[in-house]
């Protein structure tokens, strides 16, 4: 292991350590204390859907909070932002949770979905339910003293809501089936919302909130970039819906048979032939294995992988631009982290 690695390890320990903090305040909250039951149930959903992901969003923002505050770096304030990235992770289970309702999907990291567990079913919403309410306990207990903690309860919130905007116009739009609208400029409105803000921006923002960062011209700079990542990253995910090997991505793809407005999908709308359009629109979005098949030989057939290899490396390359041309009193190593992180990822 070399120098970095064993850095990356020491911070995702440092990282685990405040999960069983906040897990056992959680279920120590005393007006709760006559809830035995449902408090040993929130810590079964807690423990199966927050802490077995890559982390990459709570591990952001600590690091940008380590950047961000620089020489003012203290002992306390660093554990806070540990508590922040916890929360960014409950978000994401959240939102993991429902995503994997409305997909109708069977595994998640390597194990069946919440809601396919124990036969839990549709009463898995109330626990996606929990767990977001768990994000304004943790909030309230370590945060309710600070000068920022409206600001930080902002920034949360109208995350969310763009989130839940983008997840409504993801699923609604693979209802509605009407493969005619499915075009890049609606592809990266939905990314947009469901993906980009919650995964890239908000580890940036709350760290910002944390520093007292609230230069509009700086936030404006750090949007722009943070969601060119996001978009890559989706695009990435799309890709690996259809082309990922199960076993590292640990979640079986759904997006052929969800009839979602995928990367693949709006890349092959332009690049198919009459015949091949024709055959496409037939099959695309019916929950039938050969007609899956079918779907991934044509993609494979107009040369899908090899556009999406191109493509990623333009965007690579795009955001490196960008972050090198950001304002000097930003950390770039901290954009370079969040970008290489992600680059030619498999899982
Ligand atoms: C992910 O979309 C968006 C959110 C908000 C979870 P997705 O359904 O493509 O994600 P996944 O491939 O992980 O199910
Ligand atoms: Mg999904
Ligand atoms: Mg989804
Ligand atoms: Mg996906």
């Amino acid at each position: 292991m070399d120098k970095s690695q064993a850095k990356a390890k020491k911070d995702r320990e440092e990282f685990m350590e405040t999960y069983f903090k906040i897990a056992k305040d959680l279920l120590e909250i005393p007006e709760m204390a006559d809830m035995p039951e449902t408090n040993q149930w929130l810590k079964k959903v807690l423990d199966y859907n927050v802490p077995h992901g890559k982390a990459n969003r709570g591990l952001s923002t600590v690091m940008a909070y380590k950047l961000f505050a620089g020489d003012k770096l203290t002992e306390e304030n660093l554990k806070l932002a540990h508590v922040l990235g916890w929360c960014v992770e409950i978000l994401q289970a959240f939102f993991l949770v429902s995503d994997d309702i409305m997909d109708g999907s069977e595994t998640r990291r390597g194990v069946p979905c919440w809601y396919k567990n124990d036969n839990l079913g549709l009463a898995a919403v109330n626990d996606a339910l929990m767990l977001e309410s768990c994000i304004y306990q943790i909030l309230k207990k370590y945060f309710q003293d600070k000068s920022y903690y409206a600001k930080l309860m902002e920034v949360m919130l109208d995350i969310t809501y763009k989130t839940i905007f983008g997840q409504s116009l993801d699923t609604r739009t693979g209802q509605d089936k009407k493969m005619e609208t499915y075009t890049m400029k609606r592809y990266s409105a939905i990314v947009k919302y469901k993906t980009c803000y919650y995964s890239f921006y908000l580890p940036v923002a709350l760290a910002m909130t944390m520093t007292g960062i609230d230069d509009p011209k700086v936030l404006k700079q750090v949007q722009e970039l943070t969601l060119e990542m996001g978009h890559m990253f989706q695009v990435q995910d799309d890709y690996l819906d259809c082309f990922g090997d199960v076993n590292v991505t640990g979640k079986i793809g759904t997006d052929i048979q969800d009839c979602k407005c995928s990367w693949l999908f709006v890349t092959a709308m332009d690049k198919c032939s009459p015949e091949q359009k024709k055959e496409l629109l037939e099959i695309y979005g019916i929950d039938d294995d050969d007609k899956i098949e079918a779907v991934k030989k044509i993609y494979s057939d107009l040369g899908i992988p090899a556009a999406f290899n191109k493509y990623e490396e333009h965007a690579y390359k795009q955001i490196c631009e960008k972050i090198e041309w950001l304002r000097n009193d930003l950390p770039k190593d901290l954009f370079y982290d969040m970008v290489n992180k992600i680059y030619k990822r498999s899982s």
